[in-house]
């Protein structure tokens, strides 16, 4: 692998936002998801019963762990693709999977260790969406080193072996596949085993990370490394626009404005952030700094970008107890500050150059009741807040028309393969 300095990474084309057709329908770029852990959509609706009686990220944590024991490659891919034909049809064209679960439930790699990952690239391709795959480096515990637990097992790789890993999986880039490097989180990885990671990657890869979710992580992060999360990987990588930092819910003024100089990404993930307690991202600070961010469907809670949009403004509002957060006196339009801050974003956090997303489009229907009327400055709000009936009509990757009359070409099919799968995992 090169170890050629980074390229620039491009920026996007400012005229691609929401336009109206002829037709009386409205065009958009089509979102990048830019986060995902595919397995994670069996589990849906599964979290939601009383564990402990102070359950937590970290009781929710256990229940997951239960749910990724069960999974095989084929599981994985029938899942995986039921997944990401809701995604089309929710108007993402792009995913960016976050995939840890590498391993036989053991912990004893497959035959072909690359075999969960082929089990995503195979439910990208049968769906159509864009991938960037980002296989995950999961090295310990906890901030202190210890061991992977039983359950955590077959997520590790010694440095080594996730090279491996990493290169077999970057040979297979096609016009719609990108491979990345993912840490699992600084509880994860340990320093000299980032460092040496970091090193050995290509120039242009991107590279994701879990990053203060919790605030135990950060306690734990400066008990045993001396500083907060965010803090410490900005002193200890070179964090640029190839960086996605996912969550970055804690944060002080400091690290806020230290990720928006840098040039990195914040993956928001609102309603997976909600569902699991984490707390609320500083939005109006780090639009302040003019910061960079993203949207992600994370554990798939819920797959629609229209949802995450709503809650990333609705959580803002219900805690400062104004309304229009997002929004500026030069842009005083919530929906549509939104929708071009996830386009800003989407070439860096996902790898694939802007000339191949512009064959990646959205299109709503001018006719559904939720958007007759519009114009070209209320439609974006309207798309946003206005009802749960979804307006996405056809969606397009690479030019190639996926969602047709709001249904996924091969929905019926994929969603009798997950019915199927569901049931073993059920059973598990
Ligand atoms: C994950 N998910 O890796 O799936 C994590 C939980 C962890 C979210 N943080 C596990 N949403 O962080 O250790
Ligand atoms: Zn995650």
């Amino acid at each position: 692998m090169s170890t050629a300095p980074a390229h620039p990474v491009q920026t996007v084309s400012a005229h691609r936002t929401i336009h109206d057709l002829p037709d009386g329908d409205w065009a958009l770029p089509g979102i990048v998801n830019q986060h995902s852990h595919a397995f994670q959509r069996a589990m849906a609706g599964l979290a939601e019963r009383m564990t402990h009686p102070s359950d937590s990220f970290w009781t929710w944590r256990e229940t997951m762990y239960r749910m990724a024991a069960r999974f095989d490659p084929d599981t994985l891919q029938a899942v995986a693709a039921q997944l990401y034909a809701e995604m089309l049809e929710a108007g993402y064209t792009t995913v960016c999977e976050f995939h840890y679960l590498h391993h036989a439930p053991d912990g004893r790699p497959y035959d072909d260790p690359a075999a969960m990952s082929r089990a995503l690239i195979a439910a990208a391709r049968e769906t159509g969406i864009r991938l960037t795959l980002l296989p995950v480096l999961y090295m310990t515990g906890g901030f202190d080193g210890r061991p992977l637990n039983a359950r955590q097992r077959r997520f590790g790789h010694t440095v080594d072996a996730y090279l491996r890993l990493f290169e077999v999986l970057h040979r297979e880039q096609d016009d719609t596949l990108r491979v990345g490097c993912a840490l699992h989180s600084l509880r994860a990885v340990p320093p000299d085993a980032m460092k040496m990671v970091l090193a050995a990657l290509p120039g242009d890869a991107r590279l994701h990370i879990h990053i203060a979710e919790q605030i135990g992580e950060v306690q734990d992060s400066l008990a045993i490394r001396g500083d907060r999360p965010v803090r410490w990987l900005l002193d200890n990588a070179a964090v640029d626009p190839r960086w996605t930092l996912v969550h970055a819910t804690h944060l002080d003024v400091d690290e806020v404005v230290g990720i928006a100089r840098c040039g990195a990404t914040v993956a928001i993930c609102p309603t997976t952030e909600a569902n699991l307690g984490d707390g609320l991202f500083p939005l109006r600070d780090y639009l302040d700094a003019d910061g960079a961010w993203g949207i992600g469907s994370d554990s798939h809670i819920s797959v629609s970008p229209v949802e995450e949009l709503r809650w990333l403004e609705y959580g803002q509002r219900l805690t400062t107890r104004h309304r229009n957060i997002a929004a500026t006196e030069a842009r005083p339009s919530v929906g549509e500050t939104l929708l071009a801050g996830v386009r800003a974003s989407a070439v860096q956090s996902c790898g694939f150059a802007d000339a191949a997303l512009v064959g990646d489009t959205v299109t709503l229907d001018g006719a559904s009741p939720l958007l007759v009327g519009a114009t070209q400055s209320d439609i974006a709000d309207r798309w946003i807040f206005s009802g749960n009936r979804s307006a996405v009509h056809a969606v397009s990757v690479a030019g190639c028309e996926v969602v047709k009359d709001g249904r996924h070409r091969d929905g019926k099919a994929i969603a009798a393969r997950f019915s199927a799968a569901m049931r073993a995992l059920l059973a598990g």
